[in-house]
């Protein structure tokens, strides 16, 4: 006989399986924001956290609690849309799960197990924040951060990020290639595989770091080749979207989803660092690189695109909001998914005609007040002309 517990939980997750989401009143003409996260803890299935037999756990006890559902891969395949969400279980290990939707905006449900990945690499603890590519050779690439315990110093919290591979064709059966090797920085986080060949090459947004937490010299989104993709190893990193002091992105910032690409060039929408007496400020921001040179910066909207509101300011690492997954579908509609505190998931929903309006045509941050404010006032002057003109 089942836990009657069994019954009152399902009923709990079904229900919250079901909601569906609607838009907020939140408006700034960009993008819509959504009532309720699309992926929490809570819609984790039962089978993953509860031994379901009441002879071996009476008391129906979560036996593997998990504790948040955040920084999710996207990929729209077959009309359907899925996040590979980062699934952190009590123990502070995350993981993979596949969610799938029929309109990317509620109804995510993930698939009976998580993803297994193959065992390869002895020394790795942790793995997070995959970024999904439908690259043009025909695989599907997950990159995400493999984290091991760094050994070469006397610190029990040292640790080393580097950037780990998989590909599938169908997001169930993985291939775990060789983590990628950077010859030029110590550790990486936020990579990012380009869709397309580049000069006959794959691709890679890479994120140079010094340390662990710090990207120290590491001076912003970096942007590297690699000839063979099973052993992808990438000497020279060149700059593409650069940190700057007293902006958004003065601490760090990384590559987030796989660029969009448009007619008028490659849209990145990438997260930017700053450091504020509160602890650090992650927020969202866009930019776009040339069609031939993705490294090549050519449209760097002032400020940001997406900060945390509300509710996805409070979270485990509150204050922050990331990316590492967007979706374009056959109408040219843009599915934006973002983690709030690293806690929980959200999509934020636009189209490919407003983010290229957004990114070509607001302004770019001229870098001090002084300039930002004359920046406003010929924003406010416009305007006013405007007005005594339509009165007319
Ligand atoms: O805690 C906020 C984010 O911190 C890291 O991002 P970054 O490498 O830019 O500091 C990532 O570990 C990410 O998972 C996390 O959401």
């Amino acid at each position: 006989m089942m836990n009657e517990k069994y019954y009152v939980e399902l009923d709990k997750l079904n229900k919250l399986l079901e909601r569906k989401n609607k838009k907020t009143d939140f408006y700034n003409g960009i993008y819509d924001r959504y009532e309720y996260p699309v992926l929490t803890r809570e819609m984790i299935p039962l089978t993953w956290r509860y031994d379901l037999n009441p002879e071996t756990n009476p008391y129906f006890i979560e036996r593997l609690g998990v504790n948040a559902v955040m920084n999710s891969g996207a990929i729209y395949l077959n009309g359907k849309y899925y996040l590979v969400a980062r699934i952190e279980g009590n123990d502070r290990k995350s993981f993979f799960g596949v969610a799938e939707s029929d309109n990317g905006i509620d109804g995510f449900r993930f698939w009976d197990y998580p993803i297994l990945l193959d065992d390869v690499c002895p020394e790795e603890t942790n793995v997070y924040d995959m970024r999904l590519t439908q690259h043009e050779d025909g695989w599907i690439y997950g990159v995400f951060c493999s984290e091991s315990k760094d050994t070469t110093v006397n610190d029990l919290s040292a640790a080393v990020a580097a950037a780990g591979i998989v590909r599938t064709k169908d997001l169930k059966h993985w291939e775990r290639l060789d983590n990628l090797k950077t010859l030029r920085s110590p550790q990486q986080r936020n990579v990012v595989l380009h869709p397309e060949f580049v000069d006959g090459k794959y691709a890679f947004y890479t994120r140079p770091m010094d340390d662990f937490i710090e990207t120290g010299s590491g001076g912003g989104i970096g942007f590297g080749l690699c000839d063979d993709i099973e052993h992808a190893v990438i000497d020279e990193e060149k700059m593409t979207s650069l940190r700057k002091y007293h902006t958004i992105t003065e601490a760090k910032n990384g590559a987030g989803a796989p660029p969009i690409k448009t007619d008028k060039g490659w849209i990145h929408i990438a997260h930017g660092v700053r450091n504020t007496a509160a602890g650090l400020r992650y927020v969202l921001y866009a930019f776009a690189t040339d069609l031939n040179d993705p490294s090549k910066v050519i449209a760097e909207p002032s400020g940001m695109l997406i900060g945390p509101r509300g509710e996805e300011r409070v979270g485990d690492v509150s204050n922050v909001v990331f990316t590492n997954g967007a979706i374009v579908n056959e109408n040219n509609e843009v599915f934006i998914y973002y983690a709030s505190s690293d806690t929980r998931m959200h999509v934020a929903t636009t189209t490919v005609d407003r983010l290229i309006d957004y990114v070509f045509n607001t302004p770019s941050d001229p870098g001090r007040s002084v300039e930002c404010v004359a920046q406003r006032c010929e924003l406010i002057r416009k305007n006013l002309e405007f007005l005594r003109n339509a009165d007319k």
